[in-house]
């Protein structure tokens, strides 16, 4: 079925092409684009913990799937990064129920795999057992990973949550950078789990309720929230209520929906959207008046599970590197793509019977593992009028070398950039694939992530200045990464 789905993708998505997709390196050059590093501003840190993935809660029904034996996963996990922070909620999380028992079993289904919730209808329930708990603490330790653990007030009881606070704080302690105590709940009022009034009040009432039975038993247990879809009015009044009892906020962010909506497309994907910007906004706010960090809990494409030929394109990898870079440069602490399963939008795909493969979004991860934690600089870009989706950023690494990562997202153009005064020469690693739209061809540096996650570059190009300024050509929709050398 599944090998039927994946065939059937590469089929359609080569018809596309052929048809009306935009051709990489056709249309228009820009050339007297010019970018400058100020390495005397410095912006924002990225963080060891910026990277990370968001699994459905459902997904530990099957203790099998985070598992120190899920060795190919976690090969793909841990390419994105030596640490970073695995998010377990989503929809499922308010239909999932602790179900300790006796002997410690689990009362689970050994091959059940969970894709991104749809959110047509309620999900179905699952059964959390102990060992789920044991075998996802066996994961994020084989990954040197750390865990966000989502909790159900939902359709929960409070007696429920702290027993399993309880025993996922006993289990996974010190992997656990905090528990979340529902997911959007500002969705609420319309997914069936509260009634049509539901508001922010009734929420933060429900929250202090859990946070406090929780603590009393558990004292040592961190928490996060509001793990709100969008809505920054929920945002700002939770940091101010809980400045004290949160160790960040979280929000979630889907760049365009629902994927029946034909304006749904990679054009629009690939563009500026105002709610990010609200969301950034929300997120400045509320730093500035609490000092609490900000991550982006969730975040995809497109919501309602994603939409096919947007959210499993090359286009998805240019747009969730840059979204990182984006949330970096606003003050962001760090960023959970969502997926699982099969789903269109997840960036690891696959099950530990039939393994794993990287889907482009993957690849604009991997791209922001290869360029790594640092303090950003500023940029600027002079020209951009000529390439309206041109983006840059540019940071120093520990090692106090200095890197620039150079999206080109319009589809349309190429680009010709010279950058100046930056040393000598730079190493050009370069994030491609023959159209916006491929589904399955992306390469970083030349070469495809393999089997158990296996990638190195193998085509690397060396630039050389030439009066003082390095000559960076750009294809239209592709990335790059400069490393300055002196
Ligand atoms: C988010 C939910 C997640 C869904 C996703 C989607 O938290 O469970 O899978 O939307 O609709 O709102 O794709």
């Amino acid at each position: 079925m599944t090998i039927d789905r994946r065939r059937f993708l590469r089929l359609a998505a080569a018809a596309c092409a052929s048809l009306h997709a935009p051709s990489a390196f056709a249309g228009e050059k820009s050339t007297a684009i010019r970018l400058n590093l100020r390495p005397d501003r410095l912006g924002n840190k990225i963080g060891p913990d910026f990277t990370g993935l968001s699994y459905e809660s459902a997904q530990l029904g099957n203790p099998n799937f985070f598992s120190g034996d899920n060795t190919s996963l976690i090969a793909f996990v841990k390419r994105l990064g030596n640490s970073g922070v695995l998010r377990i909620g989503g929809n499922t999380s308010e239909y999932c129920y602790w179900k300790p028992n006796p002997a410690g079993e689990a009362s689970t289904s050994a091959n059940l795999i969970v894709g991104p919730d749809a959110g047509h209808k309620a999900p179905a329930r699952v059964d959390i057992s102990p060992q789920a708990i044991r075998n996802l603490r066996d994961f994020v330790d084989a990954a040197g990973w750390k865990l966000i653990y989502g909790l159900n007030i939902g359709t929960g009881t409070v007696e429920d949550a702290v027993a399993e606070a309880e025993y996922v704080m006993d289990v996974a302690g010190p992997k656990l950078i905090a528990f979340q105590l529902c997911n959007e709940p500002d969705l609420f009022y319309r997914n069936g789990i509260r009634k049509s009034d539901y508001e922010f009040p009734q929420f933060a009432a429900e929250w202090q309720r859990f946070y406090e039975t929780i603590r009393a038993r558990v004292p040592s247990a961190p928490f996060a929230g509001p793990d709100t879809a969008f809505n920054t009015s929920w945002l700002v009044p939770f940091a101010r209520r809980f400045k004290d009892e949160v160790m960040f906020l979280s929000q979630h962010y889907y760049a365009e929906g629902p994927p029946t909506d034909p304006s749904m497309t990679i054009d629009r994907l690939l563009r500026p959207n105002p709610q990010l910007q609200d969301e950034f906004d929300g997120m400045k706010k509320t730093a500035q008046e609490t000092g609490l960090p900000f991550r982006l809990a969730e975040t995809n494409s497109c919501y309602s599970a994603g939409k096919p030929g947007v959210s499993d394109t090359f286009a998805s990898a240019l747009w969730g590197a840059d979204l990182m870079y984006q949330l970096a440069s606003q003050g962001g602490a760090g960023i959970n793509f969502h997926g699982g399963g099969y789903g269109w939008y997840t960036p690891i795909a696959g099950t530990p019977e039939h393994g794993f493969l990287a889907r482009p979004l993957c690849y604009g991860m991997l791209l922001f593992a290869e360029a790594g934690a640092g303090q950003l600089i500023e940029t600027q870009i002079d020209g951009l009028e000529q390439a309206p989706l041109l983006t840059a950023y540019a940071l120093r690494s520990k090692d106090g070398g200095l890197k620039a990562v150079i999206f080109n997202k319009n589809s349309d153009r190429d680009v010709q950039l010279s950058v100046s005064n930056q040393g000598n020469h730079a190493n050009v690693l370069r994030l491609h694939a023959p159209r916006i739209d491929d589904a399955t061809d992306v390469t970083l540096g030349g070469t495809p992530v393999g089997a158990n996650a296996s990638w190195s570059a193998v085509r690397e190009e060396k630039l050389t200045a030439q009066n003082g300024s390095l000559a960076v050509e750009l294809p239209a929709g592709s990335a790059a990464l400069l490393t300055f050398q002196t």
